[in-house]
């Protein structure tokens, strides 16, 4: 069944003439689309997304999280004083019925949003200064919520970083090899087999409660995060499905994922894939600038966490290649695999780096 979009837009409390909408962003989940409108001879946008349902199951339960995350937000960032707050969190735009989300008729689930403008995200980016930034708008948004009024927000994924669940999932997908692909993946299973015990450190000292749980974003892929087209800063962290309990350091090794990340996610010459140190360095910079709550022992993490979510994703990219890409959106043949694999050469620089990292994070005063 086709989509009627500007329906579907018109179901939202936007005003004036709706025109052109067209697919927007890189992102693996949900389908994104800008949503041109003539508001009486102004020109305005909005981002309009269909939530995917087979992955957040319950989007009244999600919408209400974002709500509560957004206006805190808002909430503190008015008290501040601080300039173009509507530029600085994300506005759930309600539908016409007064609700944060409209179910069609078809059983889609459809948010809207204020479109952020005179700002982008990078898949990957270009110099230390964004990576820099990234890190501590992410850190902004940590200290933010640490004060989020109970009750404890809804967990949209449970188990979403943990290590041995995944690792579990992965063993189920090889085991019943749907999709005849397991031969395709010798090499990866042996790189994930000689690693499985070191990857769950940070579960374990979680479990032991030497690190503490807190409100993160779960999500801190650096196309997560818009950068101001002015001044270069972090204006506004986005993507809000995965806001829930959780580690500070799995966002901040989702940021040395992605943020260091020398090639796309996707490349397929892997002789161009690593793991960058002066972004490194940079994101340590950014991060420990503002996220002041981190305790010691997460301060003696955070090399080691990119290693920990790199693997992580990396694992999960691999059981999603032998369960027949039912879970990230794939463009290609094998897709899921080159996926993996890059992430798989990103742990190996990492590790290679590790002594290196680990020294700079203990030297870097604050
Ligand atoms: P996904 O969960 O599929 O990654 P996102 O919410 O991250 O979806 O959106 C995908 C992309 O759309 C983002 O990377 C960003 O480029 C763009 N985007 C999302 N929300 C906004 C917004 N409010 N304003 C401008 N661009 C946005
Ligand atoms: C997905 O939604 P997006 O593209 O920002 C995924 C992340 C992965 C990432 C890998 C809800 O993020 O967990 O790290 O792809 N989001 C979800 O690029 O699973
Ligand atoms: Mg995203």
């Amino acid at each position: 069944m086709s989509i009627d979009l500007k329906a579907t837009a018109a179901q939202f409390q936007i005003f004036g003439d709706i025109g052109d909408i067209s697919n927007y962003g890189s992102g693996h989940i949900n389908d994104t689309y800008m949503v041109q409108l003539n508001l009486a001879g102004r020109p305005v946008r909005y981002i309009m997304q269909r939530i995917n349902s087979a992955i957040f199951t319950n989007p009244p339960q999600l919408m209400d999280n974002i709500c509560r995350v957004t206006d805190h937000l808002r909430q503190k960032l008015n008290a501040d004083g601080a300039d173009e707050p509507s530029r600085r969190t994300l506005t759930v735009i309600p539908s016409r019925d007064g609700k944060s989300y409209y179910h069609d008729a078809a059983g889609n689930w459809w948010r809207m949003y204020l479109f952020i403008e005179g700002a982008r995200t990078f898949d990957v980016i270009e110099r230390p200064e964004q990576a820099y930034e990234a890190a501590r708008a992410f850190a902004r948004f940590q200290n933010q919520l640490a004060d989020l009024p109970a009750p404890r927000l809804a967990e949209t994924i449970p188990n979403f970083h943990n290590i041995r669940t995944r690792l579990a999932a992965l063993d189920a997908a090889a085991e019943s090899d749907c999709c005849g692909r397991l031969k395709d993946v010798a090499d990866e299973l042996e790189f994930v087999n000689s690693r499985r015990g070191v990857m769950s450190r940070l579960l374990e000292r979680h479990e032991r409660g030497e690190i503490p749980e807190r409100i993160t974003h779960n999500d801190t892929k650096i196309n997560n995060v818009m950068i101001d087209d002015r001044d270069g800063t972090g204006v506004c962290v986005i993507d809000l499905d995965t806001v829930m309990p959780g580690l500070a350091l799995y966002d901040f090794g989702d940021m040395i994922r992605t943020a260091t990340a020398s090639a796309a996610e996707d490349e397929t010459d892997l002789s161009k894939v690593g793991s960058r140190f002066d972004m490194f360095e940079a994101l340590v910079r950014g991060y420990r600038s503002e996220a002041r709550f981190l305790l010691p022992a997460e301060i003696e993490e955070l090399a080691f966490s990119g290693q920990v979510i790199t693997f992580t994703i990396g694992v999960r990219f691999l059981t999603d290649y032998l369960a027949g890409d039912v879970y990230f959106k794939t463009h290609r043949p094998g897709h899921n695999l080159d996926r993996c694999r890059t992430q798989f050469a990103m742990v190996k620089d990492m590790e290679a780096q590790a002594e290196r990292r680990n020294a700079l994070v203990k030297s870097m005063e604050v």
